[in-house]
């Protein structure tokens, strides 16, 4: 009888929950994307006790298959999904069914949300890791974020997070390594006192600086999209600097993972006009791929036959 901890991997918010879960439960950290998700929860065992599944993002394209994995966990398992992603009121009421106790709100991070749900069970240190994630995340400024940064040194918090952010935008394309930062993260390790974090973070500095100049030769404009074809493993930091250096709404950076698809971020601004990760599902979805999110923050997985038929959708929506 075991505990399981399926969380997102490609975020500081994905890793915060993730840990906090583990720390509270005892559970196996298992990280993966909105693209491999249903894969990573048919990892976890028909005799699993616990799993606590957060910041994934389940209304998608794949939302039946996520659905009928909840309904197979939930037969034996005590089953927590947290969650801060859009979900529909049918999708809602499904989850609620499927036996699962569902802790969702769209006001806060999956971290934020993962400490309210295991206070009781956490030691101390775990409030900022779930001010980590806010900060990451762009939450900070919501009801929780900001009564528990109220009694913290916002600079210290801020510094903390960020490196973390960085170290995982240096590295986490390394097999191992999210996984890696997340076990210790779980043991109330702080970012300056993990090993090779501060120097990644560092690293990931120096790479970012040169990153416009990048972004500005091989970047490119489609409608109210720039794109680009990388092979950074932080494509959402090229997305960022695409916006900037194209003033456009939205950037989009592709990334070849394996042979025939890409990996794709997506970034808005306020300017934005419709809601990235809803409506990159829906054209994911229709193009033979799989992908969603939050507002302005995005990512899919798309056939690398059908990119160019992606963008074009998508620029004539933004
Ligand atoms: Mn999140």
């Amino acid at each position: 009888m075991k505990a399981y901890c399926v969380s997102h991997r490609k975020d500081i918010d994905g890793l915060g929950s993730g840990s906090l879960a583990a720390a509270a439960t005892g559970g196996e950290i298992i990280l993966t994307d909105y693209d491999d998700m249903i894969l990573s929860l048919r990892k976890v065992p028909d005799d699993a006790s616990r799993v606590v599944i957060s910041d994934l993002g389940a209304d998608s394209a794949d939302f039946p298959e996520f659905l009928s994995e909840l309904q197979r966990l939930a037969k034996h398992a005590e089953v927590t999904y947290i969650d801060h992603h859009y979900l529909s009121e049918p999708a809602r009421k499904k989850v609620m069914k499927s036996g699962v106790r569902l802790v969702h709100d769209v006001e806060e991070c999956a971290s934020m949300l993962t400490y309210k749900t295991f206070k009781d069970k956490l030691p101390a240190g775990a409030a900022l890791v779930a001010l980590c994630g806010a900060v990451t995340d762009y939450m900070d400024d919501s009801p929780m974020g900001k009564e528990l940064m109220e009694k913290t040194d916002r600079q210290f918090v801020l510094a903390e997070a960020t490196m973390l952010a960085l170290a995982l935008d240096n590295r986490g394309d390394e097999e191992g390594y999210p996984e890696s930062m997340a076990a210790e993260m779980a043991k109330m390790k702080k970012a300056h006192e993990i090993p090779g974090v501060p120097e990644a973070a560092v690293r990931q500095l120096q790479k970012e600086a040169g990153l416009e100049a990048v972004v500005k030769e091989q970047g490119r404009k489609k409608g109210g999209l720039a794109y680009m074809f990388t092979a950074e493993h932080s494509t959402g930091n090229v997305a960022k600097v695409l916006i900037g250096a194209f003033d456009v709404p939205v950037g989009v950076a592709l990334k070849q993972k394996q042979p025939g698809w890409y990996e794709v971020s997506l970034r808005g601004t306020s300017r934005a006009k419709v809601h990235l990760g809803r409506t990159i599902s829906k054209i994911a979805g229709e193009l033979g791929g799989s992908g969603g999110g939050h507002q302005k923050a995005a990512g899919c997985r798309i056939p690398a036959a059908k990119a160019e038929e992606m963008l074009a959708a998508l620029s004539k929506k933004v």
